[in-house]
């Protein structure tokens, strides 16, 4: 299923008089400070977002699934999805694979497929934190930090094929999360739990091509609820740096413990060369994976300030893996998603708006007033026109989610995959 451009621009068309109005509104009062809009509107349009290939079926928590119908049931119909979200937004041109969970079986065929969608391979993602039907080894305590050996090496290779599988698909790194950890004190020893750890990374590091790169996701609980291996940025950091010059800490905004200043980890990572990879989700208590922004808007924006900043003043930090990492067993994972990408955009083009000269005058001078002001100023402006600009000059759609919903994207879905949750079958 595509969505097609001329059906996107007939859409559109029946907003173009409200769009005009609302974009030159906020044009205009931008001008006037200063800014100059058509930039925002360009760097809002060249940000791109990967979906995960395990957003796309009926997700949540383990404590239930629902169906909401027409779910994929392949990777062929999740590159499908990915290119709904696309054709809406121009956004979501990337997918991060999940191996075992969606290993391609033919790997020709799905390269094939996600060109057709204008789809590449961004971070491919290892899976040592289950195990799998006929497995020779278990992970039930620990992979990488396993105190057998034979264990170790067993998730060191898992790894290594994942590499494989990303190379003949083009991906260009791998992102490992461990659930490595204890659930009960004295169960582990921490120092060599750490020490594995490591060694196994090196293991792995040792096999990334040159032109890869490796990010480490940290956790503080869950599923262990005592202590979790790697469980914060420093730990992760360490890591990298032990690894080498291709490794990285890899944030996922829910991976922190209540009220953590991810802004502040963010400033350090990027003074420091180290930040690769962003996954976005939010939360109220713990790693709820919820719509982007649809608890801390507030808390995104500031996580962006810091990101512009370190994009513009940190080029000793390369370019971030986005990714959106989130999921919910109520809502069509396809509008969760769009939503979530209209959460991220906006909060970006909140911090481009950031007069960055006018703050850092302002922090000189220890005007505390100021500084909250300059900062609020950007977060109080309505800036979805100047989104709903940046699709429009792709080709997107001024409004995904009515559109969607016009197009009756679900329905068709529904019509040609059935209602059938593919994780319950119910
Ligand atoms: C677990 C998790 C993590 C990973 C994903 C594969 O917390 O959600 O964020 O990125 O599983
Ligand atoms: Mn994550
Ligand atoms: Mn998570």
């Amino acid at each position: 299923m595509k969505i097609d451009k001329n059906k996107i621009a007939d859409h559109n068309g029946q907003f173009r008089e409200s769009f005009d109005r609302d974009f030159g509104f906020v044009a205009e009062n931008l001008s006037r400070k200063g800014i100059d809009v058509e930039k925002v509107v360009m760097k809002v349009s060249e940000f791109q977002v990967a979906v995960p290939s395990w957003a796309l079926g009926a997700g949540g928590t383990r404590f239930g699934r629902f169906s909401y119908g027409g779910e994929p049931a392949s990777l062929e119909q999740k590159l499908n999805d990915i290119g709904v979200l696309n054709d809406l937004t121009r956004t979501a041109g990337a997918v991060s694979l999940h191996i075992p969970w969606d290993t391609p079986k033919d790997v020709k065929a799905i390269k094939e497929v996600a060109a057709s969608h204008g789809i590449s391979f961004d971070a491919m993602n290892s899976n040592t934190f289950q195990d799998q039907p006929e497995a020779e080894k278990s992970y039930k305590f620990g992979s990488l930090n396993n105190t057998d050996p034979a264990i170790r090496d067993f998730a060191v290779q898992h790894n290594i094929d994942v590499i494989n599988i990303g190379k003949e698909l083009g991906s260009k790194s791998l992102t490992v999360w461990l659930a490595d950890g204890a659930s009960f004190p004295g169960q582990l020893n921490f120092q060599n739990a750490l020490q594995n750890t490591q060694k196994s990374l090196q293991g792995i590091y040792k096999h990334l091509p040159d032109d890869w790169r490796i990010f480490i996701e940290y956790k503080p609980y869950e599923p262990n609820f005592y202590s979790t291996t790697i469980q914060d940025w420093g730990t992760s950091f360490m890591l990298a740096n032990a690894c080498g010059e291709k490794a990285y800490t890899l944030v996922d905004l829910g991976h922190h413990l209540p009220n953590t200043n991810i802004e502040q980890i963010v400033a350090t990572l990027m003074l420091k060369g180290k930040l690769g990879g962003f996954h976005f989700n939010d939360s109220k208590y713990g790693d709820d994976d919820l719509t982007v922004g649809s608890i801390k808007p507030y808390a995104l924006f500031l996580i962006f300030n810091e990101l512009v900043y370190g994009m513009e003043n940190n080029p000793q930090n390369p370019n971030l893996a986005w990714m959106i990492d989130a999921s919910h067993n109520i809502k069509d994972p396809l509008e969760d998603l769009l939503q979530s990408l209209e959460a991220i955009l906006i909060a970006y083009a909140q911090a481009l708006l950031i007069d960055q000269k006018e703050l850092r005058e302002a922090q000189e001078q220890n005007d505390v007033v100021k500084c909250q002001e300059i900062l609020q100023e950007a977060y109080r402006t309505d800036v979805r026109p100047i989104l709903m600009a940046a699709r429009k000059k792709a080709g997107a759609a001024l409004h995904p989610i009515t559109a969607y919903r016009d197009f009756q994207v679900r329905k068709s879905l529904i019509k040609e995959r059935g209602t059938k949750n593919m994780a319950t079958g119910l």
